[in-house]
């Protein structure tokens, strides 16, 4: 019995090994100090590009200029402050190290408010916000499918795997990919390691079942 114990807690340990922490910097977008109800563009690991950039609730532009369009209309996910995104070519990113290869899953916190947006540009021009679209960003590019974020939705994790197949720095964020009149907000970026069971782990697992058979035989 002790052969058959000790066969099955290896198996185990072999296809469970203990997940490599992959550090996500300011995954809650705290770090960058924001005054309340105010938008703040640069600074901290995540770097932004059109109208990302870091907000403090509550407050919603109230500028046309392009560019610089916000909305924190929800209490942050985790913390006091998150990430604001308007409409398509918004991206969030930052550099992650990857020690080992292997599946691994990014997800994050979103919402998408509701309401009326002056349209950047064209003061006077009103449309109602839609549903935001996002991608994940992996390696320079988009990876999995293209989430919807319904308007009027409250803070959801969406999450989606990728196959780093080498170690290494690869940028990870997020990305707007539907051009519309819409917000999508973000807190709290996760990457966790998904384990597989090994080959090893697998034939281990076979062994200690057929030997737990045999000694139960009279
Ligand atoms: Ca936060």
């Amino acid at each position: 019995m002790r052969v058959t114990i000790a066969f099955v807690i290896g198996a185990c340990l072999l296809a469970c090994p203990l997940a490599p922490a992959q550090t996500v910097a300011d995954a809650g977008f705290e770090q960058v100090p924001v005054a309340s109800g105010q938008f703040v563009k640069v600074g901290g690991p995540w770097a932004y590009t059109n109208d990302a950039g870091i907000v403090r609730p509550f407050g919603s532009s109230t500028t046309t200029e392009p560019l610089n369009t916000w909305s924190a209309t929800r209490d942050a996910f985790e913390g006091a402050q998150y990430a604001s995104t308007y409409a398509g070519g918004d991206t969030i990113t930052q550099p992650v190290t990857f020690d080992q290869p292997g599946v691994y899953e990014l997800s994050v916190m979103a919402f998408s408010p509701a309401g009326i947006q002056e349209i950047p540009g064209n003061p006077g021009l009103y449309k109602p916000l839609g549903n935001g679209e996002f991608r994940f960003e992996f390696g320079g590019g988009p990876v999995g499918p293209t989430w919807v974020v319904p308007v009027g939705s409250d803070w959801t994790r969406y999450a989606t795997t990728v196959d780093v197949t080498q170690p290494g720095t690869y940028p990870v964020g997020i990305a707007n990919t539907r051009v519309d009149v819409y917000f999508v907000d973000y807190d709290a970026f996760r990457i966790a390691a998904v384990p597989e069971p090994s080959a090893a782990a697998l034939l281990l697992l076979t062994a200690g079942c057929a030997a737990g058979r045999r000694r139960r035989r009279p």
